[in-house]
C-alpha cells in the first residue's frame, strides 16, 4: 500500500489488519531510518484509545485548574458523550465571552497528507462558528518571517524557491553556510517528500570542485565527506562576524558601489555603522574574533575569497530563532549587497539549504492539492510563541511589528496536530500556563505531554488509518496515501470529529459541503489538476492517479535564480518593499523606534550567551537542535529515538574538554540546569562540538517530575528562555541558552514519558482491549 509521511513516501506492509513493515519508495535514493519507527509507533500502547476526559474536570465542571492539568486522571467516555461536551464547552463560552476566548491557534506539524491536515481542519470549524484566536508565523523562522518583507519585499529567500541546486552546482564557487547544511534536517518536509535530495546535491557540489565552508559550533552541521571546511563559532554571535566581513569589504574598497546604488538603499547609514561612527567601535574582524572566538584572519580571509569569487550564502533557520535573531539575516542580505552578486546564477544568499527535504530542488511551481480553512470571522491573533504570556497576562499590551495590541482572556483552547509540550520554550511556566482556561481539548493519536495536560481528549487516527494525498511545495511528486489499516482503537479522523462537532451547531453541511473523504480528495485533486494546467503541466485524471499511486511532475530546464527579474529589470521587477529596493537601511523599522531592533543590521549583544555575565554561573550555551533520530516529538517512542536513548534519557553531546573538567565519561546520565529547570540526559562525547557548547536535540517527550522539580528524559525546553526575539517579530528564542551541567550520581528516577495516564471506565462503558 503506497503512503507517505514527512519523512518520506514508503510502501506500508500489513499484516492481520496490523502494520508490520515500511519500505522506503523505490526511486528515494537516500531514504529516512525514522520510516522504521512507524509499524511501532501505529500500534503503541502510547495510542490515545477512547475519548477521555480529566477526572477533576468531570466532578468540578470548567475552570481553572490550579495544577490539576498534567498530574489528574481520566475517566473514559463514550464517543457521543464527549462530543456533546465538548460542543457544549465550545457554545458557553463563546455566547458568554465572545469568539476572541478561543483559541484555535494549534501552531504544529500535525501529519503528511493534504486532506486530514489537522489545523486545517479545526480552523474550518472554529471560522463557522464566528471564529477564534489564531497564532500568526513559524517557530521554524517567526524572526525571518517578519524580517524579510520589510527588507527584500517576500519570504522567498526563506521559504523558497531559493536559487536552485543545479545553478550552485554551475556557477557557485564558495558555499558560505551558517548553521551548515546538516543532513539530518534534509530528511522531513512539511507535506511528504519522495525523494531526499540533499545529499545528492551536495555530493555534486563537491564533486564540482565547489570550496564549502560550515560555519557553527558542531562539526557535523556539513558532513565531512562532502570536503567542508569546518570554522567554529561561538553560538549567537553570526552577526558580528557577518558584519566584519562587510567591514573588510567597505575598508577594502571590494563592496559593488553600482550595485550598492541601483538595486540598494542606505547603505551609507551602514557603513557609518561599520566604521563605528554610530557607537564608536568599528566593525572589525579583529573586533568580531573577541565575540565569536573565530580568529580575525579567518574572518578576513574569507571576506576576501568572496570578494574575487562567484559566492553564495547559506544562513540556518536556527540563527533567527535566538535572542534578536532578525540581526543575523539582516546582517547577511547587507553583506550579499556589499558583494553585489543577488541575482546572479549562484550567487547572492539563501536561508535554509539545509534545513528540510528539497530545499533548492528545481521544481514547477503547481499548486498542490490543498483543503481550505476559510476565513476567520475574528480579528484576534498572537505572535505564535507569545502563547504563554497569553494565558498569564490577558489583557496586557505588546508590541510587534510596530503595532501594539492587547492579549485576549482565553477561555478555551483547542488543539489539534501540534504539541505545545514540545514546541514552546520554559516548560515549566507553559504548565502554569496552561492551568489558566477552564477548558482544554486536544485532538491526538498519542498520550503526548499536550495530551496528559487537556481536559478533553479525543483519539485521533494517524495517516495510516485513512486516505489523503501527499504533496510538497519541495517535491515534485503527489503520492496516493492509502488508509492501510482499521482505525486503532475508537480512533476517528480529525474530519469526521469535526464534521460531528459542526453538526452539533447545525453547520454539518457548510463543513463537509456534502462532500465524503473520496470525494474531497477528489475536488482537491482536480482543482490542483486545473491549476497546473497553467504551468503547462497536464497531470492524469483522479481516478488514474488513484490507480497508480505515484505522479512525478518533471523539474524545469533551467535553473533557477532568487531576484533575477529585479536584476535585469529593477523598474520593471520592484520589490515590494516601501522602496521598491532592498533596504540595508529600512525607514519603516526605524520608525518604530525599537532599541532592539533598529533601523539597519547591528550587533546587539544576547542575554544569554557565552559572553554573557550569565557564563559565570552557566558557562556552557545549549544547542536544542532538530533531532536526527525523528520529527520533533513524533515517533519518539519507537525505531531509531528510542534506539538512541541512553538509560532511557536523551542524549546530550558534549565536548571532550568540557567533560572532564565535569567527571564525565561516555554514558554517564547527567543533570543539566539552569534558573528555569533542570532535566536528565545521557552523556555523549564528542569532538565535534565545540569547546563551550552542549547539543540536546528538541523532542523527547517531557516527563516532569513535580516534585523532584526535574525533567527525567531530556527535553530541552524546560532550560530555553520564553521571549520574544525583539519587538519586531516576537520570535521564539530557544537557541539562546546557558547551562551548566553535572554527574548525576542519585538513583535514577524512572521515565514515565511514556507510561499512559491512570483513567477509569465510566459505569457502564465497554472498553475495547488496547495493546500493551
Ligand atoms: N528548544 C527548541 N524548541 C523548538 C525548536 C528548536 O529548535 N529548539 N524548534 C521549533 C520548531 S522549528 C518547530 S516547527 C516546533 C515543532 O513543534 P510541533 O510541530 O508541535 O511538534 P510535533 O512533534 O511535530 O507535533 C505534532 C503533533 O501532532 C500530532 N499529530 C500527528 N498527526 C496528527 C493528526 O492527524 N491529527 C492530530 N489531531 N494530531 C496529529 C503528533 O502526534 C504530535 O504530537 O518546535 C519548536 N521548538
Ligand atoms: N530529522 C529532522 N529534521 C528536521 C526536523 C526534525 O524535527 N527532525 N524539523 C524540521 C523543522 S520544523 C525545521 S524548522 C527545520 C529547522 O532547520 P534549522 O533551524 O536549520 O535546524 P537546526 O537543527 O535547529 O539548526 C541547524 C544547525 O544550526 C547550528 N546552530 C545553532 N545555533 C547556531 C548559531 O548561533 N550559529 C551558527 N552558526 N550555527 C548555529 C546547530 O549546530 C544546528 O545543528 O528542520 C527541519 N528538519
Ligand atoms: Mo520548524
Amino acid at each position: 500500500m503506497t503512503h507517505s509521511s514527512h519523512w518520506g513516501a514508503f510502501e506500508a506492509e500489513v499484516e492481520a489488519g496490523r502494520l508490520v513493515s515500511v519500505k522506503p519508495f523505490s526511486t528515494d535514493a537516500d531514504p529516512s531510518p525514522i520510516l522504521d519507527a512507524l509499524p511501532g509507533m501505529v500500534h503503541s500502547s502510547m495510542r490515545v484509545a477512547r475519548p477521555m476526559i480529566r477526572k477533576g474536570w468531570l466532578e468540578n465542571g470548567a475552570g481553572p485548574a490550579e495544577g490539576a492539568r498534567g498530574r489528574d486522571s481520566f475517566v473514559a467516555v463514550p464517543w457521543d458523550e464527549a462530543l456533546d461536551m465538548v460542543a457544549g464547552e465550545i457554545r458557553r463560552i463563546r455566547d458568554s465571552q465572545g469568539n476572541e476566548a478561543l483559541f484555535s491557534g494549534s501552531y504544529g506539524w500535525a501529519s503528511a497528507g493534504r486532506f486530514h491536515h489537522a489545523k486545517t481542519q479545526l480552523q474550518r470549524f472554529f471560522n463557522l462558528i464566528g471564529g477564534s484566536t489564531t497564532q500568526i508565523g513559524s517557530y521554524s523562522y517567526a524572526a525571518g518571517q517578519t524580517l524579510l518583507p520589510h527588507i527584500v519585499g517576500s519570504i522567498d529567500p526563506l521559504v523558497g524557491p531559493l536559487s536552485s541546486w543545479d545553478g550552485i552546482v554551475a556557477d557557485t564557487r564558495i558555499l558560505v553556510a551558517f548553521g551548515g547544511i546538516p543532513l539530518k534536517n534534509a530528511q522531513v518536509e512539511a507535506g511528504g517528500t519522495a525523494e531526499h535530495t540533499t545529499g545528492p546535491w551536495l555530493e555534486r557540489a563537491r564533486r564540482a570542485g565547489i570550496r564549502i565552508v560550515n560555519i557553527s559550533p558542531i562539526r557535523d552541521d556539513i558532513g565531512s565527506k562532502f570536503g567542508a571546511e569546518w570554522i567554529s563559532i561561538r553560538p549567537g554571535t553570526d552577526t558580528a562576524m557577518l558584519l566584519a566581513m562587510a567591514y573588510v569589504f567597505q575598508s577594502e574598497g571590494r563592496h559593488d558601489r553600482a550595485f550598492l546604488d541601483t538595486y540598494c538603499v542606505g547603505f551609507d547609514q551602514f557603513a557609518e555603522y561599520l566604521r563605528g561612527a554610530v557607537d564608536g567601535i568599528a566593525k572589525t574582524p579583529e573586533w568580531a574574533a573577541s565575540l565569536t572566538g573565530v580568529p580575525a584572519e579567518t574572518i578576513a580571509n574569507l571576506a576576501r575569497a568572496m570578494a574575487g569569487e562567484r559566492s553564495m550564502i547559506n544562513l540556518a533557520w536556527s540563527l533567527q530563532r535566538a535572542d534578536k535573531g532578525e540581526q543575523p539575516y539582516w546582517a547577511a542580505i547587507s553583506l550579499a549587497c556589499l558583494i553585489g552578486q543577488i541575482g546572479l546564477p549562484g550567487g547572492g544568499f539563501g536561508f535554509g539549504y539545509g534545513t528540510e527535504a528539497g530545499m533548492g530542488n528545481p521544481r514547477r511551481p503547481i499548486p498542490l492539492p490543498t483543503h481550505q480553512a476559510g476565513q476567520n470571522p475574528c480579528p484576534s491573533a498572537i505572535p505564535v510563541a507569545r502563547i504563554a504570556d497569553m494565558l498569564l497576562a490577558p489583557g496586557t499590551p505588546y508590541e510587534f511589528d510596530g503595532g501594539r495590541y492587547l492579549y485576549p482572556d482565553t477561555r478555551l483552547i483547542y488543539w489539534c496536530g501540534g504539541n505545545p509540550f514540545h514546541h514552546h520554550q520554559d516548560l515549566n511556566r507553559l504548565v502554569q500556563a496552561f492551568q489558566m482556561p477552564d477548558t482544554i481539548i486536544v485532538n491526538e493519536c498519542w498520550w503526548t505531554a499536550t495530551a496528559k495536560h487537556a481536559d478533553i481528549v479525543l483519539p485521533a487516527t494517524t495517516t495510516l488509518e485513512r486516505n489523503d494525498i501527499g504533496a510538497s511545495k519541495r517535491d515534485r511528486h503527489l503520492i496516493a496515501m492509502k488508509q492501510a489499516i482499521a482505525p486503532v482503537g475508537e480512533a476517528r479522523s480529525d474530519f469526521a470529529i469535526f464534521s460531528a462537532l459542526a453538526a452539533r451547531f447545525d453547520l454539518k453541511n457548510a463543513f463537509t459541503e456534502e462532500r465524503n473523504e473520496r470525494a474531497w480528495l477528489e475536488t482537491l485533486y482536480e482543482d490542483a489538476r486545473v491549476g497546473a494546467r497553467g504551468h503547462d503541466v497536464e497531470l492524469p485524471p483522479f481516478d488514474v492517479f488513484w490507480r497508480d499511486a505515484v505522479v512525478a511532475v518533471p523539474g524545469p530546464d533551467e535553473p533557477y535564480t532568487l531576484f533575477s527579474a529585479f536584476r535585469s529589470e529593477p523598474e520593471r521587477h520592484p520589490l515590494a518593499t516601501p522602496s521598491g529596493k532592498i533596504e540595508i537601511f529600512s525607514e519603516r523599522i526605524a520608525s518604530f523606534d525599537y532599541d532592539d531592533c533598529p533601523g539597519n543590521a547591528v550587533w546587539l549583544e544576547p542575554e544569554e550567551w557565552l559572553g554573557a555575565d550569565a557564563a559565570r554561573t552557566y558557562p556552557l550555551h545549549l544547542i536544542s537542535n532538530q533531532p536526527k533520530t525523528r520529527l520533533h516529538s513524533q515517533m519518539d517512542a519507537a525505531g531509531p529515538s528510542l534506539a538512541s536513548k541512553i538509560k532511557g534519557r536523551e542524549p546530550i553531546s558534549i565536548n571532550p574538554a568540557d567533560a572532564e573538567e565535569r567527571g564525565l565519561e561516555a554514558g554517564d546520565i547527567c543533570r543539566v540546569f539552569n534558573a528555569r529547570g533542570a532535566l536528565l540526559a545521557g552523556v555523549v562525547i564528542d569532538s565535534g562540538v565545540m569547546q563551550g557548547v552542549v547539543q540536546l536535540s528538541t523532542g523527547a517527550w517531557f516527563d516532569p517530575d513535580v516534585d523532584l522539580e526535574l525533567e527525567r528524559h531530556g527535553n530541552p525546553n524546560v532550560l530555553t528562555e520564553d521571549r520574544g526575539t525583539s519587538r519586531l517579530a516576537q520570535g521564539p528564542i530557544a537557541q539562546s541558552c546557558l547551562v551548566q551541567l553535572e554527574k548525576w550520581s542519585e538513583p535514577l528516577p524512572v521515565v514515565k514519558a511514556f507510561t499512559q495516564p491512570r483513567y477509569r471506565r465510566m459505569e457502564g462503558i465497554q472498553i475495547g482491549d488496547i495493546k500493551r
